[in-house]
């Protein structure tokens, strides 16, 4: 190897050429199997202390999380806990975090989850978004839904934590989701998947025909719903278009039946067109009705101005916009198909010039199965065939000229996945910016893709190269539960911090609260408040001591533990784990943490620091005595 090559992980595919390498791979066999050395370095190696071109915004599925990968190297970089409860970090512990998962909710949810802990513990991830501006990704939030709970979080990306979570009235089950591409986001489309009474109070029960799927776009600075439209069918995937006029949502249940038989039912279901700036207007014209949460409800339902139906062959799921900002993909799960929209066509439909069926430019027949769709900015789409467990490569122009009755083929490359691939997605692919160097397959079943682990497999996700006119599988890797989505983020659009400073937001509560118990700055706050049975215990840390070695508190007591990392180097995190109490946190560089309890328990029990920090870690600990009463 070169010094040159060293230096910088990429020079080498700069001078060769992605197909030059790709075409080495070919030779030597693909799957990660390659000898490390610099001739065989394949386009996707990573080499020790070489970094990654992207980052990977994977969601995590049921586990609630979401994760950071580095691409192309595919490693983990870091979870983001959302919904889940972290037992390393404190999610869903801290006095920061059980607000951020409980100031949302509304009245009746309160009074549900009271005694239940305050909050759900669990929840279902599947699409995160980062914030557009101008058709691109700007790096300042990632969103991402909770099917499980109906609720959407947004993470800040400067320190990759949940800074709010919303939960969304009168719809069920978040599951679409994508942020405005368009002048900016903007707005946050939500899809309410399942139908349900409106409102959902018991009064109707099994009487589907007055169930509703309600979609909803929430205010992405403000994270608040702004305002809501009911539409007829469920909603599946949605995605925004790149002028800021339109959303488009995929509606698998025309039947609007309860049953998979009644569901699966009828040929045609429809891709729901939304107006937006139609919408608006409705909503300043008063043309809504309120039922729970106070936002406004339209109706979107056939007849109305504010939506446009289209129909597609039987069940479609996926729904993405290509980044040259022309069309939108609606692909057809149970249709071998995918149709492509012409969003040129949307004013005149809305105008009731041409018939919904006008507006598809291209249908081109793919295989079985397809779910997603990603693209490489090349005019190139790819397409996941579920049943076939195969990617597809086409060719949008040739789709469009085969509509038309010219004699082309629009399929360029098919390769086999291992197996039934999800989603799918491409380097910058949902941004005007589509680079066309990596596509990934996320796919639900590993089989014999690994060894074995017992009953639960994990799923596997395949990084193919698609810089060349072939697609050529890279690395294979497993994944836990269940990453349905993911985006890739060029390094460049990401710029996160290395510690919070003692002025962010994320401690301004903290903050207040020291100020009123008289202390002028954070970084100093040290010592023990009472105020009644409830005691705030201040300190600070600093590698590898606690400002406090002892403190004590009467049993029945409730105490707060407050504590700020006045640590000021890069990477230096400490912990916060209480024995035998439950308790444990992070508390960051040049941050503050919080953690309430009650000190039941009376003793000696020791508290200590769970990030190894210092080659003094282990002494890093202090004792709580808990007088008995
Ligand atoms: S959905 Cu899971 S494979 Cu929730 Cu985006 Cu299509
Ligand atoms: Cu501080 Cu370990």
């Amino acid at each position: 190897m070169t010094e040159e090559t060293k230096k910088d992980g990429f020079s080498r595919r700069s001078v060769l050429g992605g197909s030059a390498l790709a075409a080495g791979v070919g030779l030597m066999g693909i799957g990660g199997m390659l000898p490390q050395t610099a001739q065989a370095k394949s386009k996707n190696e990573v080499l020790p202390g070489d970094l990654d071109e992207y980052y990977g915004f994977w969601s995590g599925g049921q586990s609630g999380e979401v994760r950071i990968l580095g691409m192309p190297s595919m490693r983990e970089l870091m979870r983001i806990p959302v919904f889940n409860r972290c037992s390393a970090t404190g999610w869903g512990s801290t006095n920061e975090s059980r607000k951020i998962l409980t100031e949302h909710m509304l009245p009746h949810e309160k009074k549900f989850w009271a005694d239940k802990g305050g909050f759900p513990s669990n929840g279902d991830t599947h699409h995160p978004h980062m914030s557009f501006t101008d058709g691109t990704y700007d790096g300042r939030f990632i969103f991402v839904n909770d099917k499980a709970n109906t609720r959407v979080a947004r993470i800040r990306c400067d320190i990759m934590k949940v800074d709010k979570i919303i939960s969304v009235p009168n719809a069920a089950d978040i599951h679409g989701l994508r942020p405005q591409k368009y002048p900016r986001t903007g707005y946050v489309f939500a899809n309410g998947e399942h139908r349900v009474p409106l409102p959902n109070d018991g009064t109707v029960l099994d009487d589907p025909k007055n169930y509703h799927a309600v979609f909803t776009a929430i205010d992405g600075d403000e994270m608040k719903v702004a305002w809501q439209v009911i539409v007829d069918g469920n909603l599946d995937n949605v995605d925004a278009d790149y002028q800021g006029k339109y959303a488009i949502a995929s509606c698998y249940n025309s039947e609007e039946g309860v049953t998979l038989a009644e569901m699966t039912s009828s040929e045609q279901d429809w891709a729901v067109v939304f107006d937006i700036a139609a919408i608006e207007a409705g909503v300043k014209a008063g043309d809504f009705k309120v039922y729970d949460g106070g936002v406004p409800v339209l109706d979107g339902r056939h007849g109305s101005k504010y939506t446009r139906y289209i129909p597609i062959s039987n069940s479609p799921h996926g729904v993405n916009a290509s980044p040259d900002g022309k069309y939108m993909m609606i692909n057809g799960k149970l249709s071998p198909t995918v149709s492509v929209i012409e969003l040129a066509k949307l004013p005149a439909l809305f105008k009731d010039k041409i018939k919904p069926r006008d507006t598809i430019v291209a249908e081109p027949k793919l295989g079985l199965g397809p779910l997603h769709t990603a693209f490489d900015g090349r005019g190139n789409a790819y397409t996941t065939l579920f049943l076939d467990s195969q990617m597809c490569k086409w060719s949008i122009e040739k789709a469009i000229q085969q509509y038309q009755g010219k004699d082309v083929d629009p399929i360029l490359d098919k390769i086999d996945v291992q197996y039934q691939p999800g989603h799918n997605h491409t380097s910058m692919g949902e941004t005007k910016d589509a680079d066309g160097q990596w596509l990934i397959s996320l796919n639900k079943f590993s089989k014999d893709r690994y060894i074995n682990v017992g009953p639960l497999k994990p799923e596997s996700e395949q990084l193919i190269d698609i810089s060349g006119d072939k697609m050529k599988i890279v690395h294979d890797g497993p994944t836990f539960a269940e990453p349905h989505d993911c985006i890739i983020v060029h390094r460049s659009r990401v710029n996160p911090k290395n510690s919070y400073g003692f002025d962010d937001p994320y401690n301004a509560d903290i903050r207040e609260q020291a100020k009123k118990d008289g202390f002028d700055s954070i970084d100093e706050a040290d010592g023990v408040i009472r105020d009644g049975n409830k005691v705030r215990v201040y300190m600070y840390s600093q590698a590898p001591s606690f400002s406090l070695e002892k403190f004590t508190v009467k049993q029945g007591d409730e105490v707060t533990v407050i504590i700020t990392n006045i640590d000021d180097v890069d990477d230096l995190t400490h912990g916060f784990t209480l024995s035998n109490y439950g308790v444990a946190m992070e508390i960051p560089p040049q941050g503050s943490a919080s953690v309430t309890f009650m000190a039941d328990s009376p003793g000696v029990h020791w508290f200590y620091c769970q990030w190894f920090c210092h080659a003094l870690h282990m002494e890093m600990r202090g004792r709580m005595l808990v007088e008995p009463k």
